[in-house]
């Protein structure tokens, strides 16, 4: 968890935000978890969850042998500023469990800020857009069911960077939107 105060450059006391939170999964049961955290992101303080994506299986980007991941993306509203939905995001991984052991390593649960209204920021702790959802199919395809028109901060559309995307095998769970 992090201590560092409010960067001047973020919001403060928050009007509301659109938010699209990753959720990935490649350890214990990556299906019932995903789920189940969808659930507890409809319940984050101050927010409300305006949709979720399907889930998703997907090839593992990391070290080692590791399993496929379950990917999914969800999409709130909330007037908590991007450090405490950080920490509330955390909170939640770790009630899953989570064990940090390393970069790409397999895990219960992440759950990553993809996109905060058109903020943009690179932070040591928090970088949204996040870093690597553009070369994420994972990422974009969920995000795509669920915001089809977006306009991503630097004014690109989502289509078109779905279009530009590299491809690793990834296969729609069929009707698995909670
Ligand atoms: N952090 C910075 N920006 C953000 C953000 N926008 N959202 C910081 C959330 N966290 C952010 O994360 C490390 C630190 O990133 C946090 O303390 C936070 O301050 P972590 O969850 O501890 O570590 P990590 O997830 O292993 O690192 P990283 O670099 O965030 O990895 P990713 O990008 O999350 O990738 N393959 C498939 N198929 N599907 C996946 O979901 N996920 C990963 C993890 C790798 N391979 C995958 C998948
Ligand atoms: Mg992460």
């Amino acid at each position: 968890m992090h201590s560092e105060s409010h960067s001047p450059s973020w919001p403060a006391a928050q009007q509301q935000a659109i938010s699209y939170i990753g959720l990935g999964s490649n350890l214990g049961t990556p299906v019932e978890t995903v789920l189940v955290a969808m659930t507890e992101l409809a319940q984050l303080p101050q927010s409300k969850r305006l949709a979720c994506s399907s889930l998703y299986r997907s090839e593992p980007i990391g070290p080692g042998e590791q399993g496929d991941y379950i990917n999914a993306v969800v999409k709130i509203e909330t007037q908590l500023p991007p450090n405490d939905l950080l920490s509330a995001l955390q909170a939640i991984e770790q009630r899953h469990g989570r064990e940090r052991n390393g970069r790409w390593t397999p895990r219960t649960l992440d759950l990553d800020i993809l996109l905060y209204d058109q903020l943009q920021i690179a932070h040591e702790h928090l970088c949204i857009p996040h870093s690597q959802m553009l070369q994420r199919n994972f990422v974009l395809c969920p995000l795509l069911e669920i915001a089809a028109d977006l306009t991503l901060p630097d004014g690109s559309q989502l289509t078109d960077r779905v279009a530009a995307c590299p491809a690793s095998r990834l296969t729609k769970l069929l009707n698995s939107t909670p």
